[in-house]
């Protein structure tokens, strides 16, 4: 059986990692016997944005739809196109189209890589944020009234449903049962008056179905104290769509550097593709100069190789990545060593084991 996949690289680093990424995912499949074809698209990016006023081909779902999985870079050239577009008009019309309701995005402290916190070590922080990725508050619903004068104003709401609520936290529930069985719930139903405290609702019914789950809930602004002083505190992190956006980037922040961090954009239905990408974005500021880290796209790719049903291969690239950072030869600038985005995709994809 061949596993077909769509590749977006995107914009800026994404357009670096990318073949990185590829080059590991290709190495894991040829040692386990894995049958993938890849068909790379120039959409989705400033470049393709320049040429034809648009970030996706009118006929992207139809294109897109057929494959097995689709491996994204980042998205995001603000000197070219206002962010705010390229994403609703590229990543977000991927997670919604194809109801990618789930984005899964593990922390892990990685042995080699220098942790901010002292005392930390490999083991000491391992999470897992289940981010709500269709609703919350990336709405769309909205808009600006009187502008350009005194009475301008805008609006932005925030869609919470019944539906898109409780199958995330369903979601999160069935997690925590695989792993330690304990959730946190990320609220902030003091200031956000109707929607929290409805997520907290939800959150507190479907808890009865899962009497093994430890269930806590913090507020927002005291759960990113606490998973800056205490990372170790966390198993499973259930979030809505912004919360749990910035959970997933201050999380990795904590062991060490955004650079390693994963996602799955999951619809586990699988009657459309799922996407999986790093968790950081095109960062325009070391763009081109080949100093990104690859390792949360090589690691995406793992997962997209889990999602496919390939355990093993996924497991041998994890293992891979985390001999050579132990290793610390071959480490990129945020990871405070000099190797390129390359000399590490590279050291990675050699060291995969069948
Ligand atoms: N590789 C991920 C990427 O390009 N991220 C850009 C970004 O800003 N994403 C926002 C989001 O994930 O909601």
């Amino acid at each position: 059986m061949t596993h077909t996949i769509a590749v977006i690289p995107g914009d800026g680093i994404g357009t670096e990692v990318v073949p990185e990424g590829l080059r590991s995912v290709r190495r894991a499949a040829e040692l386990f016997g894995i049958d993938l074809s890849f068909q790379e698209f120039d959409f989705a990016s400033a470049a393709y944005w320049q040429q034809h006023g648009r970030m996706l081909p009118e006929d992207w779902f139809e294109v897109l739809q057929g494959f097995d999985a689709i491996y994204f870079g980042a998205v995001g050239w603000p000197d070219v196109v206002p962010d705010h577009v390229s994403l609703w008009e590229s990543l977000l019309q991927f997670r919604r189209r194809f109801d990618q309701y789930v984005n899964l995005r593990p922390v892990r402290l990685l042995p080699g890589v220098p942790a901010p916190l002292a005392g930390r070590a490999p083991g000491d922080i391992d999470f897992l944020v289940v981010r709500e990725n269709t609703e919350g508050e990336y709405s769309s619903i909205g808009g600006r009234i009187f502008e350009g004068t005194e009475r301008e104003a805008v609006v932005q709401e925030t869609v919470m449903t019944r539906t898109g609520t409780d199958r995330i936290v369903r979601f999160a529930f069935e997690q925590a049962q695989r792993r330690g069985n304990h959730l946190t719930s990320a609220t902030k139903s003091n200031g956000i008056s109707h929607t929290m405290p409805y997520w907290d609702e939800r959150v507190a019914a479907l808890g009865a179905e899962y009497p093994d789950v430890r269930v806590d809930k913090y507020h927002i602004d005291i759960l990113t104290a606490n998973f800056v002083l205490h990372p170790d505190w966390f198993d499973v992190v259930v979030a809505s769509n912004l919360f749990g956006d910035i959970l997933s980037d201050l999380g990795p922040a904590c062991t060490g550097t955004i650079g390693v961090a994963p996602s799955g954009n999951i619809n586990p239905t699988g009657a459309f593709p799922s996407l999986f990408e790093p968790v950081h974005g095109s960062a325009p500021d070391i763009a081109g100069r080949g100093i990104a880290n690859p390792i949360g796209q090589i690691w995406a790719g793992a997962m997209m190789l889990d999602h496919l049903g390939h355990a093993d291969a996924s497991a041998a690239i994890v293992d891979a990545f985390e001999r050579v950072l132990a290793e610390g030869t071959v480490r990129t600038p945020d990871l405070g060593g000099t190797a390129t985005c390359s000399d590490l995709g590279q050291a990675v994809a050699e060291a995969i084991k069948a």
